[in-house]
């Protein structure tokens, strides 16, 4: 185990303050609805455990997931792979690759079996035995039978992990899915959905915040996603719900359809969200978007042509 000295050398060694980090755990205390007085026990938290052994596997995706892990800056993904998790596999930016990376995986997951955390992006090709996604001459969907079981948990980072994404949008020739669907009853882990195309950071360290302060992985609700990030629509917190200049109802927003924690916690360090940089909500987050949410713009002014929104996948105007 760390000592909360070494952590701190680790972070000034990279320049950052122990201000800054302190800062960070104040966000994802936020973001676990917990009070700024927990930013300190997290910071403790982060800095006294061991670092979780995760595991980062790569399907049927646009690596958009991983790209928005590494917008983040404060702290940067250095400092989140070195000093929040022990980042043993992952295939974006290991050096390793061919056999050697093949090799890598089988060790860590051998290693670290039953301890680590298998983060998952991309959505599982499952038709045809799974021929439409390989790597290394194996299928997605063997890997991540291999893999996902010998797990303590399964975070599925994004849409198409969570439910399939786009590589599932109709007519899904390759029999795309989410993992845990792709697995079935092959998997007896927990699997936790972090769902958003793409997913925000926040929520995923928020996740191993909530394991490493509590003992135990996030409640999460009926689509097993962490309801800390999932209990209310984009809709219910949008600073515009009362601003008919700013709100994009009109244009086709599916705010009101879409449960994620976007308008509080915000994208690249709390900078923006789409809303906020006038682009309307997209429903990302929630199962079968690109069928059940498109068209995504509509004409302003322009009806949908029906009250009923029941169509839009789980969302509702629940706020
Ligand atoms: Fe999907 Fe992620 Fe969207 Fe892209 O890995 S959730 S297409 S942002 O990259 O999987
Ligand atoms: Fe906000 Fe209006 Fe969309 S209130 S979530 S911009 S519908």
């Amino acid at each position: 185990m760390q000592s909360e000295q070494e952590f701190e050398r680790r972070l000034e060694q990279r320049g950052i303050t122990r201000r800054s980090f302190l800062k960070y755990c104040t966000v994802i205390a936020g973001a676990l609805g917990l009070g700024p007085a927990f930013g300190p026990k997290i910071y403790q938290a982060f800095a006294a455990s061991p670092r979780p052994s995760v595991l980062w596997l790569h399907f049927a995706e646009c690596t958009g997931c991983t790209e928005a892990v590494l917008r983040t800056s404060s702290p940067g993904f250095a400092d989140l792979i070195f000093d929040v998790i022990s980042l043993d596999y992952h295939e974006t930016v290991m050096a390793a690759a061919g056999a050697q990376a093949e090799e890598a995986l089988h060790s860590a997951a051998a290693e670290n079996s039953g301890q680590f955390f298998c983060v998952v992006e991309g959505a599982v090709p499952t038709a045809a035995g799974g021929v439409y996604g390989m790597i290394g001459g194996r299928t997605m969907l063997s890997i991540a039978q291999d893999v996902c079981p010998q797990a303590q948990a399964v975070i599925s980072l994004g849409t198409c992990a969570s439910f399939g994404g786009i590589a599932a949008a109709a007519p899904n020739p390759t029999g795309a899915m989410g993992v845990k669907d792709a697995l079935g009853s092959q998997l007896t882990v927990p699997v936790i959905n972090i769902s958003g195309c793409p997913p925000n950071p926040v929520n995923f360290v928020a996740t191993i915040a909530n394991y490493l302060l509590k003992g135990t992985l996030p409640s999460l609700d009926s689509l097993g996603r962490p309801s800390f990030a999932y209990g209310n629509t984009i809709h219910s917190r949008c600073p515009y719900r009362e601003n008919e200049g700013r709100c994009l109802e009109d244009e086709g927003c599916k705010g009101p359809h879409c449960h994620n924690n976007c308008p509080t916690v915000r994208f690249n360090d709390g900078t923006s969200w789409p809303v906020q940089a006038g682009h309307p909500c997209i429903g990302c987050s929630e199962p079968n978007f690109w069928d059940t949410m498109t068209p995504f713009y509509r004409e302003s002014g322009e009806s949908d042509g029906s009250d009923d929104h029941s169509e839009y996948g789980h969302g509702s105007y629940d706020d």
